[in-house]
């Protein structure tokens, strides 16, 4: 029988899955994947070895996720976004796991990580134009992103040929494949995690267990005890992290990455839980009760945190208002950015798809020009870009 998801089990006990899917030969991650308990306690020789600037700094990028994700709703509800997916809840899975990458690694996107993208180096103004169906903020080349992946499960195979090039070409980098819990059930995740294994592509794929595909829960939609066993299945290794603890989730993904860029992929698999709607279009109160949101509501990632950074000295030398008003400030800017950027037309679609686009492209592209030329009123039944 298939263990929904839960409260993760106390530090020092091993799940199914862990004892199962370990890293490499050790079995540290067995007693360490949860380092920082529900209530703020933890053991201080299992932190990370990350320095005082660097413990203050998740903390400011899960408050931009938080703040991101808030923001962008109302955006949306405004009319001025197409749709938001809110990362609400998930805000340590997110920023540690991208916060343990290296510069040079590559992030696929699926949707949920605007914290990650923008640890990644892709500017604020770009994410919104993102969601406002704006081509052009697809292009991340210079910052290691991949345009996010709707269609579910597609990004996974290109992911895993991307690492593939990396590995052949002798990089000392990774890709790192995010997606949720429904990804692994589609036929794409499945070829892509057998090929990886396969070439041996330093591909890390990261799932953020929340709970749900939109209404499925997790039991609902696999027959799989975890994600992470998953990984035995197709000859890779994999991890179950309490996707709520960051400190757990850096420290995982941190030995994952190092095991990945050897030729290792790797399923880490974070449990967590999404707040917010699925979507800006969804209405999650259809398919799950008001107590299971308050149980996740009362262990949600950033007050956790914030207990250990007190128990730590660092939370004098945090003013989390200050921080919220410098993160509000760059949403502002990014925003009037983004309101200013050129609204483009109908090239659009066709501009980044090749470096050199093929002649039945460019005749379509003609095509397109012309009619719109001979009928302007044709313009009116396309949604254009941006919404503000
Ligand atoms: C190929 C395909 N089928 C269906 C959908 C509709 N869809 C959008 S998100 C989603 C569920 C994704 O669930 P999960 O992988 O658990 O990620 P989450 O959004 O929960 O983080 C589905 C089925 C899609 N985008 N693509």
């Amino acid at each position: 029988m298939s263990k929904p998801i839960g409260e993760p089990a106390p530090a020092g006990e091993t799940s199914h899955a862990i004892a199962e899917c370990t890293v490499a030969e050790s079995t540290d991650m067995l007693t360490r994947y949860q380092l920082l308990d529900p209530d703020g306690n933890y053991d201080p020789d299992t932190v990370p070895d990350l320095s005082d600037e660097d413990l203050i700094e998740l903390f400011r990028w899960m408050l931009v996720q938080q703040i991101v994700d808030q923001r962008m709703v109302k955006l949306q509800r405004r009319g001025e976004m197409g749709t938001y997916a809110s990362g609400r809840g998930q805000e340590a899975s997110i920023v540690a796991a991208s916060y343990a990458l290296e510069e040079q690694d590559w992030l696929f996107p699926y949707g949920r990580e605007a914290a990650a993208l923008l640890v990644q180096g892709m500017p604020l103004r770009d994410l919104m134009l993102y969601w406002r169906g704006v081509e052009d903020a697809n292009m991340q080349k210079d910052h290691g992103v991949f345009p996010p992946a709707i269609a579910i499960g597609t990004h996974i195979p290109v992911g895993v040929g991307h690492a593939w090039g990396q590995r052949l070409a002798g990089e000392d980098a990774i890709s790192a494949l995010y997606h949720g819990d429904g990804h692994p059930s589609t036929g794409e995740y499945q070829a892509g995690a057998n090929f990886a294994s396969v070439v041996d592509a330093p591909a890390l794929f990261y799932c953020q267990n929340n709970g749900y595909s939109i209404s499925a829960p997790f039991e609902a939609q696999t027959g799989a005890a975890s994600v992470s066993q998953k990984a035995l299945a197709w000859g890779m290794d994999g991890i179950r992290v309490d996707g709520n603890d960051p400190l757990a989730v850096y420290d995982a993904v941190r030995q994952a990455r190092e095991h990945v860029v050897d030729g290792n992929p790797t399923i880490v698999e974070a449990v967590t839980y999404r707040l917010d709607a699925h979507t800006t279009n969804d209405d999650p109160s259809r398919y799950r009760t008001d107590d299971e949101v308050e149980w996740w509501e009362r262990r949600e990632p950033l007050s956790r945190y914030r207990s250990f950074l007190e128990s730590e000295g660092l939370w004098d030398e945090i003013d989390e208002e200050a921080m919220r008003a410098e993160i509000d400030d760059w949403f502002d800017e990014a925003k009037a950015a983004a309101d200013a950027y050129d609204p483009g037309g109908v090239e659009e679609m066709f501009r980044h798809l090749y470096d050199d686009l093929p002649a039945e492209l460019e005749d379509q592209l003609a095509e397109f020009e012309a009619f719109l030329e001979e009928r302007p009123d044709a313009m009116d039944y396309i949604e254009e870009r941006p919404k503000r």
